[in-house]
C-alpha cells in the first residue's frame, strides 16, 4: 500500500502546478480530507513548495531542490534494496550510521543516505570528499548468505550495477577500474568502499559505500581534486536528477546481486570486463607489500585481479590502487 504521503506528492505532481481538490486526492487515495491536508502540511515542512488554493485545491510549485523519500521511492521498483531508507541533511560518513544500524539488526537492503558527510572515507582512512547537495552519499547494507571471502565480489558487483545507473539515467558511459572506481573519460566519479561485520566466517552485514559526484561543478571540488575527479553534471551538460539515479542503481544492485546468488560470479565478471578500463592495458599494481607492473590479463572468478609482469609471470592481486 503505497504511503499517503507518497501518493499526494504523486499526484500533485502529475497535475504539473494545476490546483487539485482535497476532496478529490482523499477520494482517489482511499482516505480522509484530514489524512491529506496533513500529508500537505508533511510535504511543505520537507521543502516542497504546495499552495492551497480555496476551493479548487492544491497546487505543487517547485520540487526541493534535496532529495526527498518520495522521489527515491517512486523510482524503486527493487524488492528490498531500498524499501527501508534512512535520509539525513548532514552525518560524518554513512559507513559510521549503517554500522550502527546493522549491529542492532537493519533488515537486508536498508540504506543509509546523506546530503553532505563531513568524515566521508575511502579505503585505508582515506578522505572521501563529499560536499552537501552535490553528491549521492549512500550505504546499503546487504545480508547475503555468502562466506568472507567472497565478500570483495559484491565490489564488483556494485561497480557494474553503478556503470548501469548513470548509463540508464545519463547516457553516459563509465568505465570501471579495478576494485573500486568508476571514471569516465579518465577521470573518478564515483568510489566504492566495501565493509563487513561477519562472524568467525559468514557474513553477517556488507556495508556497501557508494559515493557519486553528480552536480558538482569543477569548482565545487578541493584543489587536490580538479584534475582528477569529475562529476554526471560536468560530463553530461545536465543537472542529473539523484533521486532516480539512486533508486535506478538500487534496481541494478538487487538484479545483479539476486544472479549472482544464483548463478555464481561468472555473469558479473563478464559483465565487469566489458566495462573495465584496465583489462589488456599495462598497468602498475601497488599493493601494501610490493609494486607490480605488468599487463592486466582479467579477473578470476573470485574476482582477484591478474596481472602478466614482462617475465611473463602471473600475479595475483587481491587488493591494490591501480595506475593505469
Ligand atoms: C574510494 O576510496 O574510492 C571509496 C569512496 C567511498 C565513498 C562512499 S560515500 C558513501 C560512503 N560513506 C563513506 O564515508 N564512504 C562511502 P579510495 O579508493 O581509497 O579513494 C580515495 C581517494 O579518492 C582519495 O584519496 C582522493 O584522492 C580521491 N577522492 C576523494 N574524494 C573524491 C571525490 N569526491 N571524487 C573523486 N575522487 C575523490
Amino acid at each position: 500500500k503505497v504511503p499517503i504521503k507518497q501518493g499526494v506528492w504523486k499526484r500533485l505532481l502529475e497535475m504539473d502546478g494545476e490546483p487539485i481538490s482535497g476532496q478529490k486526492l482523499a477520494e482517489e487515495l482511499g482516505v480522509s480530507r484530514t489524512a491529506i491536508w496533513k500529508a500537505v502540511q508533511t510535504l511543505q515542512s520537507e521543502g516542497f513548495e504546495i499552495d492551497s488554493v480555496k476551493k479548487s485545491g492544491y497546487a505543487i510549485h517547485a520540487k526541493p531542490a534535496f532529495l526527498t523519500l518520495e522521489e527515491m521511492q517512486q523510482y524503486r521498483t527493487s524488492e528490498q534494496i531500498g524499501k527501508y531508507i534512512h535520509l539525513y541533511p548532514s552525518l560524518t560518513s554513512t559507513q559510521v550510521i549503517a554500522h550502527e544500524k546493522a549491529q542492532h539488526g537493519a533488515l537486508h537492503g536498508t540504506v543509509i543516505v546523506s546530503e553532505e558527510q563531513t568524515a566521508g572515507r575511502g579505503r585505508l582512512q582515506r578522505k572521501w570528499d563529499s560536499g552537501a547537495g552535490k553528491g549521492l552519499w549512500m550505504t546499503i547494507i546487504l545480508r547475503p548468505d555468502i562466506h568472507v571471502s567472497r565478500a570483495p565480489q559484491l565490489t564488483l558487483i556494485a561497480a557494474v550495477a553503478v556503470v548501469k545507473g548513470i548509463e540508464d539515467v545519463t547516457g553516459v558511459q563509465a568505465q570501471i577500474k579495478w576494485p573500486n572506481d568508476v571514471l569516465i573519460n579518465g577521470k573518478k566519479c564515483t568510489g566504492i568502499l566495501t565493509e563487513l561485520q561477519a562472524d568467525v566466517d559468514r557474513v553477517q552485514a556488507v556495508l556497501l559505500g557508494i559515493g557519486i559526484n553528480v552536480l558538482h561543478d569543477k569548482e565545487d571540488f578541493p584543489e587536490e581534486l580538479k584534475d582528477i575527479a569529475t562529476s554526471l553534471k560536468m560530463e553530461s551538460g545536465e543537472a542529473v536528477n539523484r533521486a532516480k539515479l539512486a533508486a535506478t542503481i538500487w534496481n541494478y544492485l538487487e538484479k545483479y546481486s539476486d544472479l549472482y546468488l544464483e548463478q555464481g560470479f561468472e555473469p558479473i565478471r563478464l559483465l565487469w570486463e566489458s566495462y573495465s578500463t584496465s583489462i589488456g592495458q599495462q598497468i602498475i599494481a601497488r599493493t601494501a607489500r610490493e609494486v607490480i607492473e605488468g599487463r592486466a590479463k582479467g579477473i578470476t572468478k573470485d574476482g582477484v585481479l591478474l596481472v602478466e609482469d614482462s617475465t611473463g609471470k602471473i600475479h595475483e592481486i587481491y587488493s591494490a590502487d591501480i595506475e593505469l
